[in-house]
């Protein structure tokens, strides 16, 4: 999984990159473009080996749990089975069964949170960030009743 502050440094890391591959880019003039250069051609391709690594590291938790979904499951490690699975990002609870999830995937752009439902006042129990998996929730494990999407 990758956190917001890795991407922050991946980002530190990619943006000199990207400034260069911006200014070939622009250097280049329409007609007669002269071709790239040996080393051009490496920094690009260095770049693009970066963009790919970092999609790859973005997805590479949770697999069954495609993009854009929230997922929740039974067991740690986004095992046993899945509980949930929601691309909502609407304003409404999003139920999940009782007391079961141990795990989560937010590949969300949103932040959701698990809620327990109680008998006067409902308790926020876990803040799941914007693409990040949590593999075992610890003193909230088997207690989540419901989610809530954005402002959670
Ligand atoms: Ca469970
Ligand atoms: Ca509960």
């Amino acid at each position: 999984m990758i956190d917001n502050r890795g991407r922050r440094r991946l980002a530190l890391v990619l943006a000199p990159l990207l400034v260069m591959a911006l200014a070939l880019v622009g250097e280049a003039p329409a007609a007669a473009a002269p071709a790239p250069s040996a080393q051009q051609r490496a920094a690009l391709a260095e770049l693009q080996q970066r963009i790919d690594a970092t999609a790859a590291a973005a997805d590479n938790f949770a697999r069954d749990c495609a993009a854009g979904n929230f997922c929740a499951y039974d067991g740690s490690n986004y095992s046993v089975l899945k509980l949930l699975t929601s691309s909502y990002s609407g304003s409404s609870n999003v139920d999940v069964a009782n007391n079961r999830t141990a795990s989560a995937a937010n590949k969300t752009d949103n932040n959701w949170c698990g809620w327990n439902d109680g008998t006067i006042t409902n308790t926020r129990l876990y803040n799941f960030a914007p693409h990040t998996g949590v593999t075992t929730l610890g003193s909230a494990n088997d207690k989540i009743d419901f989610f809530r999407a954005r402002a959670c």
